[in-house]
Parts: structure tokens; sequence; C-alpha cells
């Protein structure tokens, strides 16, 4: 498969995606934003990846939505385009998304990396929510995940005056996960990811499902909704492998059944 925009390899059970608009910060333009979900779509169904890592290059994660895109763009337009139908369908994947950032990460690029599961950023990250200097707000979840990331405070001063934190205070609001030399960021990610995709896949995919449950669901029906993975985890192939290479001290062999 041949993209304009974005960069696809795999290594070692990783599918690796590269934001690739370099020149103006991998803004993220419409057909971008396609490729991208179908290839996160693809991976997905793909046996042989069992983890997946998102990334720009050193200078930009991304600078948000392609302004160039929206400037000229009536209100209906854009209505009509349903242009955050297809950031609703990211949400839907259901194995590990790694986010390996650095440079700017901003508006549209701070959303899309919250929709990572685990983000690990160069000490020269800058993340933030300009909306509002445009004089318009976020429109792919930037009110909502940020809030549910940072807390209530945080959040509003982001996002009301539009100033962007560095990647220190990203990682200790929890944003990010770790902060790296930004000559380590894209290696440390992918050896977590390598790390991830050596784990059932069943289970991991169950976790994962789980863990977001715990943002959406009230407690019970959250608890309630994680037991049921675990029994049906029971049911698995890997459980047992999982179980027998315990008790015979070798590594297991995870088949994904
Ligand atoms: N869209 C289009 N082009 C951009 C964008 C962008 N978001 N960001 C940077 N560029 C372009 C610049 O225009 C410039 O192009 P050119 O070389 O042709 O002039 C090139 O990238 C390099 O940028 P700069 O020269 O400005 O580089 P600096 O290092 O001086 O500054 C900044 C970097 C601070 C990141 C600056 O470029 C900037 O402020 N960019 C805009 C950031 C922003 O406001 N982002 C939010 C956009 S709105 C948004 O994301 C809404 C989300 C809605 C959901 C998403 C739906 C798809």
């Amino acid at each position: 498969m041949s993209y304009a925009y974005i960069k696809v390899a795999v290594e070692d059970g990783v599918g690796v995606i590269t934001l690739n608009r370099p020149k103006i910060l991998n803004a993220l333009n419409l057909q971008l934003m396609d490729e991208l979900v179908s290839e996160l779509e693809r991976m997905d169904q793909d046996a042989d990846i069992r983890a997946i890592l998102l990334t720009g290059n050193d200078k930009a994660f991304a600078a948000g939505a392609d302004i160039n895109e929206m400037a000229e763009a009536s209100a209906i337009e854009i209505m009509k385009r349903d242009q955050f139908a297809v950031w609703d369908r990211i949400s839907l994947i259901s194995k590990p998304i790694i986010g390996a950032v650095s440079g700017f990460v901003l508006g549209g690029g701070c959303e899309l990396m919250m929709n990572c599961d685990i983000v690990i950023a160069s000490e020269t990250t800058v993340i933030g929510q300009p909306e509002v200097k445009l004089g318009v707000m976020p429109g792919a979840g930037g009110t909502q995940r940020l809030t549910r990331a940072v807390g209530l405070q945080k959040a509003m001063e982001m996002l009301l005056t539009g100033e962007p934190i560095t990647a220190k205070e990203a990682a200790r609001y929890g944003l990010v996960n770790r902060v790296v030399p930004v000559e380590a960021y894209y290696q440390e990610a992918l050896k977590l990811a390598k790390q991830i995709a050596q784990q059932a896949p069943l289970a991991v995919q169950v976790i994962k499902k789980s863990v977001h449950k715990a943002q959406d669901l009230p407690l019970a029906d959250a608890l309630d909704y994680e037991r049921n993975g675990f029994y049906l985890l029971l049911a698995s192939d890997d459980r047992k492998e999982g179980m027998q290479a315990f008790l015979e001290k070798r590594t297991p062999r995870f088949t994904g059944n």
C-alpha cells in the first residue's frame, strides 16, 4: 500500500506509522487522517502485528489540523465533511498504540497523541491546544480528553491561554509516560512496543479495552466488564500456554488464540 502522507513499516511484530508532511510540521489534512486511520485499521486486522507505534519526526509529531485546509471552508462545508468521523474510528482500534513524540504536538496533534495508549516524548516536545489563538476551539476531543488526562484546572489553563507545556510538565500531569533525550525517544518507544508485542495478543487487547472502560463507565459496571474479560481470557489457548510455560520455566509461545 502506498500513501502520500504517511510511511509504514513493520519490525518484530510492531507496525510503525510515521506521519510524513515534514515541510509543514505534519499538519493533519483530511487525506493524511484518512490514510492514517485506514492503515491503523489494516494493522488492527493483521495477525502479524501485535502493537502499533505512531510517530512523526524530531521537529514535529504534528502541529495541528492543516490551517490552509480549514481557513477558507465555511462552517457548513466543514460540518458536511464530517471530518471528525474518521477520528472516532481511532478509538475502535483494539491493539495498543504507542506514541513516540517530539517537537510540536499542537492542536489536532495533541488530540492525536491523546488517542495513543502510551506516550514516550523527547525532551524537546511542546504540547498544547492553541486553537483559542485562532478564534476556535478543539474539535477532536481536546477539551474532553485533556481534562480527563490532566484535570480541570490544568486543562482550563492550557485551553484558555493556548500556551503549550513542556514534556517534563506533561509527564508530571500524566499526559505522557516518559521523557527521554531526543536521540532516544523513538528507540525507547519501539522497545516498549516490541515488549508489548511479545505478550499474549488477546490479553493485551482485552486489557486495553478494560482500561478505557475505567474512564467511560461507573465503577460497578467497569468492574463487571473487567471480570467478564478475565473469564473470557481463561478460555484462550494463550492462557494454557502462559501458565504451562511458567510451570516449565520457559518463555511462552503465544499464538493469539
Ligand atoms: N497547518 C498548516 N501549516 C502549518 C501548520 C498548520 N497547523 N503549522 C505549521 N505550518 C506550516 C507553516 O505555515 C510553515 O509553512 P511555510 O514554510 O510554507 O511558511 C511551516 O509549517 C513551518 O512553520 P513555521 O515557519 O511557522 O515554523 P516555526 O518553527 O516558526 O513555528 C509553530 C512553529 C509554532 C508550530 C507554528 O508553525 C504554529 O503556530 N503553527 C500552528 C499551530 C496551531 O495553531 N495548531 C492548531 C491548528 S487548529 C487545530 O488543530 C484544530 C484541531 C481540530 C481537529 C483536527 C481536524 C483535522
